[in-house]
């Protein structure tokens, strides 16, 4: 068989013209077909793109071509993230501004996935820098300002001494500032936050009815929202001095311990540490030494415990002796009371710090089997079941038992004039803050006012838009540095006034713009009746390291949106899939630095060396691709030698998509290997059936076991990528393409081909056709290929999945157990159109039939028709 090589470089921007000068994945929302929206989450611009970046884009894509194929109307959109601290980094650098930087990466972006051939629906494409975009961001901010979504409070940022300015947690490195390497501080500013704890309990609710998400990402919005059940217990301060207060509320979850208490401890920011602070110059500096370091919960979390006993005492409220109130650096002030009694038996980080303190260690919980007499705690709390002890009334009780008691108990008790405990619901969940001291972001909408306060930017004024004329010269915000940008009237009562010069952290720009996408090209943002329509995106795709933040922020979104009537949908995104990554060996030269894999040069003895010299190369195990250690691929090159199909083939095939795959050279040839085998097979089935051939009456074996296998295969494959099992739909292809050349083969050398029977002749090319739709999702290009060769005059990226006749897929044959006299012998297989005649002559003939009966007739056969046969020897 002739057939020329398929030419990827030649096909592949052939077909992609078409495809865009048809504009065939444009999407309109009045059509009339069922919707199905499918997306991944939208780059962020960095730069360019690597083929590692293209896993999760071609999943998407084989999903949304192939509902296309099964008659639903698709949206897949794309656009850019395009906000945030890089593009002003890069400024910097490059002394230019944020804006040229990042448009210019879209362009190159842009141009470097239309290469992968992914159907997209481009007119929908948007930018978050866009002041279109971000116009309607600030309309949404003021819109959760008036519902009471959008709170301003005090909070901690990290402040860097050297710099004067405000540092994002990513640019705190080991507690330093990562440009001046200064220590960095924490310092109260005021600062807007969204108030997601006010639907801390429905974003829990809600993930119970997220079907279609991993189980791992909901058990992760769990613990990160973090509900607890506890108990506030106010404690009456003893002897309180003048001008303080006469109590401490404390939150705890276990309050069964409540007999072990062997202090009380205070965040340093907690406002009695505060008043103590400002009469005791040791405490404010032991407050003062508290506050380095950065702000994140990890970094508080793991720093070595310390604590400043304040003098103070207070009561026990069970009637235990009074216990010591130390201000100290593991309390956080964000959470609960800011304040906790401490059971160091208990509790871990109480009793590193009761052995650092010389507290107290009372274990009050006996675990089950231990000896009272001599159960002692020694460096390890013990947090586990057990039976009360040592603990007055509540002693022989269990952990939950002793937790009601105590609390029944507090309730009823009073401290001046209100009950002393009470119980309380928590969450770890804290409110979002959005303000970021930052150019490069979305302008927080609003004025302030010595007489007014802070008054919205009233919505003709909208979008406020950022100033282009800006420097990044100095440290800082370059939009509080600013000449003019920031003076303004106020809006309510016309004197001067200055412009919030925060910018909204960038998740708030990914948390929308799922919905942006419903509307057309040119439309208005939110239209009620584009995101009733398009809302929620069916299919969700992107990275694991998305899994709280962003997926947490989006479902908050969505749920205010709804709670002002703006959208219909409670969640975002029905079905949530999140892919492994694309892994390459790294590649280092003898001095110690990064090779790119173009520059290494594989020997057939196994050594590798420097392209083009005898320098050595050291090989590392396969890392994430990533820039920063050259192990990435561009698409590029991918295109250029293989052709983007056999990236898109390499990416879904072998590894669950779940999982991390490795990118070798071997796989992507094998990848470009199957290629040239599907085409030359498509190719060898048209010299056997040149012509469409009409449907004839009756099929032959070999004609109906092709066809079985053709039918199989669509449905296969239609189950599979319905499941997102790509690399499963992409063996199923493989085992077909076997059984397709084994029949052309089979064929050729029992007829004169061509030659064939026209009921073969039929079957061949209905094979070629299924063959051909099968891979269209996965193959775009090939396909569009074979089917032009097939003489289709449509495209394959438009037409529909094989229609798959039921009867073919159902087994022919059955297979039956054998009892003689009544012990199961054997087993045979028989047509299941075989009548009881024909499986009685052919369990007679098996051989241990015929030994049983040793010559005689057997007395009875039975045969029960699809199920059994029983023999009475
Ligand atoms: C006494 C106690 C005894 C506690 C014991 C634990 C074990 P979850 O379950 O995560 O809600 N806590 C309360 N507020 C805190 C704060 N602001 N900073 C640091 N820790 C705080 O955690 C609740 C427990 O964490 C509370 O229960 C409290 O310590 C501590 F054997 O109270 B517990
Ligand atoms: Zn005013």
């Amino acid at each position: 068989m002739t057939t020329e090589r398929y030419n990827a470089r030649d096909a592949e921007p052939r077909w992609q013209k078409i495809w865009d000068e048809r504009g065939i994945f444009r999407t309109r929302n009045d059509d009339p077909r069922p919707k199905y929206y499918v997306l991944e989450m939208f780059p962020y611009p960095s730069g360019r793109i690597h083929i590692g970046h293209g896993r999760n884009y071609v999943m998407g894509d084989v999903v949304a071509r192939f509902k296309r194929m099964k008659g639903f109307n698709v949206l897949h959109p794309m656009g850019w993230d395009a906000f945030g601290l890089p593009a002003e980094n890069a400024a910097i650098e490059r002394n230019t501004h944020p804006g040229v930087w990042t448009y210019e990466n879209i362009a190159t972006m842009r141009e470097q996935l239309k290469l992968l051939g992914l159907s997209l629906d481009w007119s929908r494409e948007i930018a978050t820098c866009d002041p279109s975009y971000y116009g309607e961001q600030q309309r949404i901010f003021l819109k959760f300002l008036e519902a009471g979504l959008v709170d301003r409070k005090e909070s901690e940022v990290n402040w860097d001494p050297v710099d004067h300015t405000v540092l994002a947690n990513e640019q705190v490195i080991d507690g330093r500032g990562w440009r001046s390497g200064a220590l960095v501080e924490r310092r109260k500013l005021n600062q807007w936050f969204f108030r997601i704890t006010a639907l801390a309990q429905e974003l829990l609710d809600g993930l119970d009815t997220l079907e279609r998400w991993p189980d791992k990402v909901r058990l992760m919005q769990r613990n990160w929202i973090g509900r607890s059940e506890g108990l506030h217990v106010r404690f009456a301060i003893a002897d309180a001095p003048e001008g303080l207060p006469s109590e401490i509320k404390v939150y705890t979850t276990r309050p069964d311990t409540l007999f072990g208490a062997s202090f009380i401890a205070l965040s340093p920011g907690h406002p009695l540490a505060e008043t103590l602070g400002a009469r005791d110059g040791d405490l404010r500096a032991f407050i003062e030494e508290c506050r380095r370091g950065g702000t994140s919960t990890a970094e508080i979390e793991t720093q070595e415990k310390m604590g400043f006993d304040t003098g103070l005492r207070v009561r026990h409220p069970l009637g235990g002796p009074d216990l010591p109130v130390y201000v100290a650096n593991f309390v956080l002030m964000e959470y609960g009371t800011g304040a906790i009694f401490g059971c160091p038996a208990h509790d871990q980080r109480d009793l590193d710090f009761a052995r650092k303190y010389g507290l107290p260690v009372t274990p009050v919980v006996l675990p089950p089997g231990a000896d009272p007499a001599v159960f002692a705690v020694g460096d390890v709390a013990y947090d586990g079941e057990g039976t009360l002890y040592h603990s007055g009334f509540l002693d022989g009780l269990s952990i939950p038992d002793a937790k009601e008691a105590v609390a029944a108990r507090l309730e009823g008790e009073t401290l001046a004039g209100a009950p002393v405990g009470e119980r309380a619901v928590n969450f770890r969940l804290r409110d979002w803050g959005i303000s970021r001291q930052r150019y490069w972001g979305c302008p927080i909408p609003v004025i302030h006012c010595a007489a007014c306060g802070a008054v919205p930017v009233p919505e003709d004024q909208l979008p406020v838009r950022l100033p282009e004329d800006v420097t990044f010269d100095q440290p800082g915000n370059p939009l509080d540095r600013h000449p003019t940008w920031k003076h303004v009237a106020c809006p309510r009562c016309g004197q001067p006034a200055t412009r919030e010069t925060d910018t909204m952290d960038t998740f708030v720009d990914s948390s929308w713009y799922f919905a942006r996408f419903a509307s057309e090209p040119g439309a208005a943002p939110l239209q009620k009746g584009a995101t009733d329509h398009w809302l929620p995106v069916d299919q969700y795709i992107g990275g694991i390291e998305h899994a709280i933040l962003h997926l947490l922020y989006s479902r908050f979104f969505i749920r205010a949106l709804k709670t002002l009537g703006l959208v219909s949908v409670e969640e975002p995104f029905a079905g949530l899939f999140t892919q492994g990554m694309i892994v390459h060996e790294t590649y280092k030269d003898a001095a110690d630095r990064w090779l790119f894999p173009e520059e290494v040069e594989k020997r057939p003895d196994g050594s590798s060396v420097r392209l083009g010299t005898d320098e050595p190369v050291t090989i590392g195990a396969p890392e994430k691709m990533s820039k920063s250690k050259k192990n990435v691929v561009p698409p590029e090159i991918v295109a250029d030698t293989y052709g983007v199909d056999c990236a898109r083939w390499f990416m879904l095939s072998d590894t669950p998509p779940e999982r991390d795959r490795e990118w070798t050279s071997a796989g992507i040839e094998g990848a470009w290997r199957f290629q040239q085998r599907i085409w030359r097979l498509i190719g060898e089935a048209l010299a056997i059936a040149p012509a469409p051939v009409a449907r004839p009456d009756r099929f032959g074996p070999e004609s109906t076991a092709l066809r079985r296998a053709a039918h199989g295969l669509a449905a296969d494959v239609e189950a599979d990528i319905d499941r997102l099992h790509f690399n499963k739909a992409v063996s199923r292809v493989h085992s077909f393409v076997t059984v397709f050349a084994d029949a052309l083969t089979a064929a050729r050398a029992g007829t004169s081909a061509p030659n064939v029977a026209p009921d073969f002749a039929f079957a061949v090319r209905e094979a070629a056709r299924f063959l051909t739709l099968a891979i269209t999702p996965m193959l775009p290009h090939l396909a569009e290929e074979c089917w032009a060769s097939l003489g289709e005059n449509s495209l394959a990226a438009q037409a529909a999945w094989p229609e798959i006749e039921p009867g073919l897929l159902v087994e022919d044959t059955v297979t039956l157990p054998i009892q003689i006299n009544g012990k199961r012998r054997a087993d045979i297989t028989v047509p299941v159109a075989a009548s009881p005649a024909e499986v009685e002559d052919a369990v007679l003939a098996l051989d241990v039939v015929v030994k049983a009966l040793d010559g005689r007739p057997p007395k009875r056969i039975i045969v029960v028709p699809q199920r059994i046969v029983n023999v009475v020897a």
